[in-house]
Formats: structure tokens, C-alpha cells, sequence
């Protein structure tokens, strides 16, 4: 099963790069400064041209387990949604990434954007483990569409087949 309904919208399971993706928003995973370094953030950079940086460096930054907006410039999804998780042994992890995937969500909702995808937030250069990262972050989305929400589908693209198959285990 690589697609579950829950309510209203679909959660979908795909592997391979997230920036080749036309859902309305592609999430990064970002760090706090709004820097977009390697991993994820590497690719939209390169794929999405300098205008996304430039609209994050006018934001400045965001907290741990925030989440702000940018357009997404030269890339296939119009918008990205930049989620800072956390740092695997800064402290409480787990509510920062949760709080990181929820405020994607309810920046949706504001923007009335219908499609997201997400990376495994946090499981690259910030070492979190993915399948605690699978548990917490479909979790988390899994209650927010059994809310009241105008998101059709949310994505979680991972990038590699063991990666995706930790989703996929935890999904079904
Ligand atoms: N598409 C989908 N998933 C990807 C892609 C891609 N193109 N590239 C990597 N992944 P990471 P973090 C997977 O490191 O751990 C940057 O420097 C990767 O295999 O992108 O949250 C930022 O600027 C892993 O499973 O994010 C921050 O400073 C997951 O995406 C910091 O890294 C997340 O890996 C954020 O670190």
C-alpha cells in the first residue's frame, strides 16, 4: 500500500527527488538561519535558482519546529515550505520535529495550498533516526487530515528504497 485515505485527503508514499515533484508545496528541510546548505536544501537550491534564498534571507530565520513560506522559483512545485527540525541531541527532539511537520500543515491551511510532499525531515545531516522520524512525522499528519483541513494529499518522498520502506512499514 503506498497510498492511504484518511477523511478527505490521500497520504501517498514515493521514492526518488523531492524537487522533481509538482505538488503546490515541496517541504525543505531547513535549519533555523534559513541557509540553504546540502541534502535537500542543496537541491532546491540548485534546481530552484537564487530567488529562494533571497526570499529566506528576507525572512531572517525562523525557531526550531517553525516553518515558513517561500515561492519556488525555477522549480516544478510553486511553493516551498521551510521546516526546521531539530538537531539529533540538542534536546527534545521528537516535539520539534512534530511541531516541524504541524506547522507545514497549518501553513497550508493559511495559503490554502491542497498538495504537500515531505522529506524525512531531520534524517540527513541533522542524524535524527528515520524510523522515529517515520513514526512521529506520519503520526502528525495522519491526525491533523482527521481534523477540519483543506489539504487533498500530503507526499512523503524519500530518497532511498530503505528509507521508504521504514514508511512504508509504518503506514500500513
Ligand atoms: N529528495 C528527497 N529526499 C532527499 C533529497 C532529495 N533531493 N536529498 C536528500 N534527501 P537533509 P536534515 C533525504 O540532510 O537532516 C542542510 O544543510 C536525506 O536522505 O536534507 O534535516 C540544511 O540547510 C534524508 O533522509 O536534512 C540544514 O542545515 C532527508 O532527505 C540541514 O542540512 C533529510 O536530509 C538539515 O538537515
Amino acid at each position: 500500500m503506498k497510498e492511504i485515505t484518511v477523511k478527505n485527503s490521500k497520504i501517498r508514499l514515493v521514492q526518488g527527488d523531492i524537487t522533481e515533484l509538482e505538488t503546490d508545496a515541496i517541504v525543505n528541510a531547513a535549519n533555523a538561519q534559513l541557509i540553504l546548505g546540502g541534502g535537500v536544501a542543496g537541491a532546491i537550491r540548485k534546481k530552484g535558482g537564487p530567488t529562494i534564498q533571497e526570499e529566506c534571507n528576507k525572512i531572517g530565520g525562523t525557531f526550531v519546529g517553525g516553518a515558513v513560506i517561500t515561492t519556488g522559483g525555477n522549480l516544478k512545485a510553486k511553493y516551498v515550505i521551510h521546516a526546521v527540525g531539530p538537531r539529533m541531541g540538542e534536546g527534545n527532539e521528537d516535539e520539534k520535529l512534530k511541531n516541524a511537520a504541524l506547522n507545514s500543515l497549518k501553513l497550508m491551511d493559511e495559503c490554502k495550498l491542497k498538495s504537500i510532499a515531505f522529506p524525512a525531515i531531520s534524517t540527513g545531516i541533522f542524524g535524527y533516526p528515520i524510523e522515529r522520524c517515520s513514526q512521529i512525522m506520519i503520526s502528525t499528519v495522519k491526525k491533523y487530515l482527521g481534523s477540519n483541513t483543506q489539504i487533498d494529499e500530503v507526499i512523503f518522498c524519500l530518497f532511498t528504497k530503505s528509507d521508504f520502506d521504514i514508511f512504508f512499514k509504518e503506514l500500513k
